[in-house]
């Protein structure tokens, strides 16, 4: 395969440090798109040991300039943009800046694209938060969007104004409509990662007790590792499309509390209910897990859960990696990281 040169934007998180490390391996330049405040967060690109391959670039979502002179300078094969404030709880907090990073910011993108560099292959990182509450289940490419946050909105309508360069401007601008994926290089904020390093902490002395949101809430988990190859698949298929990558089955918070604890040496016993349940270890008595209503966001009716069968068909992608096996890759690498004193949120 010819040698390509490739921008990510997001670079220091959890999948542009995959994407990156796949890149690479496969032979290609990669320009990593960083803001100011992102130096000093390399510590994903460092875990993979690939911090030094990349060649960096100035780019903040939120500065246009920054954006038109990384394309207009460097005109990639490929730009995945995989920036955005991520965390859809926080995006209440601060939705006018959700807006402009996560959605303006992307139209500039499209536009120094369209303007400096209209050959290059462009990737989105759309979400299956644009369905939000959901109104069928399970969601595909064709399920109507009806997001339910500051987050959704902004990403719904970078999702449109790429499908709108396509087909109005002809770029080969694509979109992935990812479904939840986790991993040891998660955001500790985000609720997987929460729970293996909090268990870890807790088995070797370090937290008393991990407080967390609705224990019923389901979501359909993946590999992190395993959905950058489809956003890679998406971006050098025949077509510009728009493709839903997820697993189709979902757990809830409660069980996969249950099975992280079990790797601990716990063995998790629920008692109360709402707001006053806790989890107990049946041995010894200690409160594991307790709920704390400021975790709690409203519930979806219909469970968001994504239909992969596009991808599958069309690209040969499929999600492999089970809840059990990632809730291990990602407590043992949490317990590594507490035994050695080497934590990153
Ligand atoms: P992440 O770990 O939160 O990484 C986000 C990246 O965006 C970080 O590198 C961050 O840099 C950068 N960033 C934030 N604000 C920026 C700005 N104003 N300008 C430039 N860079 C900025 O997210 P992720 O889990 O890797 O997700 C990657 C993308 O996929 C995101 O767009 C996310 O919304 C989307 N997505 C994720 C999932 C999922 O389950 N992981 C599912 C669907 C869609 P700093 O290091 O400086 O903070
Ligand atoms: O891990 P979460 O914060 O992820 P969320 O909100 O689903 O968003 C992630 O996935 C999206 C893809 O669908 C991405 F677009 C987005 O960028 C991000 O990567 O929360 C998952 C679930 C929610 O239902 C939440 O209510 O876990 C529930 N939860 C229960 N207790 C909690 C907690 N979530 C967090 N973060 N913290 C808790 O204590």
């Amino acid at each position: 395969m010819t040698k390509k040169k490739v921008l990510v934007t997001g670079i220091t998180g959890q999948d542009g440090a995959y994407l990156a490390k796949n890149l690479l391996d496969g032979g290609h330049t990669v320009l990593g798109g960083l803001r100011r405040n992102s130096e000093g967060k390399h510590h994903r690109l460092k875990e993979l040991r690939i911090a030094e391959r990349i060649n960096y670039l100035e780019l903040d979502l939120m500065d246009q300039e920054s954006i038109i002179r990384s394309i207009k300078e460097t005109r990639p094969d490929e730009l995945y943009n995989l920036a955005a404030q991520s965390f859809v709880h926080a995006s209440w907090n601060c939705p006018a800046y959700v807006s402009q990073a996560d959605g303006l910011g992307t139209l500039y993108i499209l536009e120094a694209i369209r303007t400096h560099s209209p050959e290059t292959r462009f990737y989105q990182a759309s979400t299956s938060e644009l369905f939000g509450n959901a109104q069928v289940s399970p969601q595909s490419e064709t399920t109507q969007f009806n997001p339910r946050s500051p987050y959704g909105v902004a990403k719904l309508y970078a999702h449109w104004m790429t499908k709108n360069y396509r087909e109005f401007h002809g770029l080969f601008a694509t979109t992935g409509i990812l479904f939840n994926h986790e991993s040891p290089l998660r955001g500790s904020q985000f609720v997987t990662r929460k729970i293996t390093l909090a268990l870890a902490r807790i088995a070797l002395g370090q937290q008393q007790t991990l407080e967390l949101g609705n224990l019923d809430a389901q979501r359909d988990w993946g590999y992190a590792a395993e959905y950058v190859d489809g956003m890679t698949s998406i971006v050098r298929n025949g077509t510009a499309e728009d493709y839903v990558l997820a697993t189709g089955k979902t757990h809830t918070i409660r069980a996969f509390v249950e099975c992280v604890s079990k790797m601990a040496g716990f063995e998790i016993e629920w008692s109360g209910q709402g707001e006053a349940e806790e989890g107990l270890d049946r041995r010894t008595g200690q409160k594991l897990v307790r709920v704390n209503p400021e975790f709690f966001r409203e519930t979806e009716k219909i469970q968001l859960v994504g239909n992969p069968a596009k991808a599958r068909r069309e690209l040969g992608w499929t999600s492999r990696t089970s809840l059990p096996d990632l809730a291990e890759l990602m407590f043992k690498a949490d317990y590594d990281r507490v035994s050695t004193n080497s934590v990153y949120f």
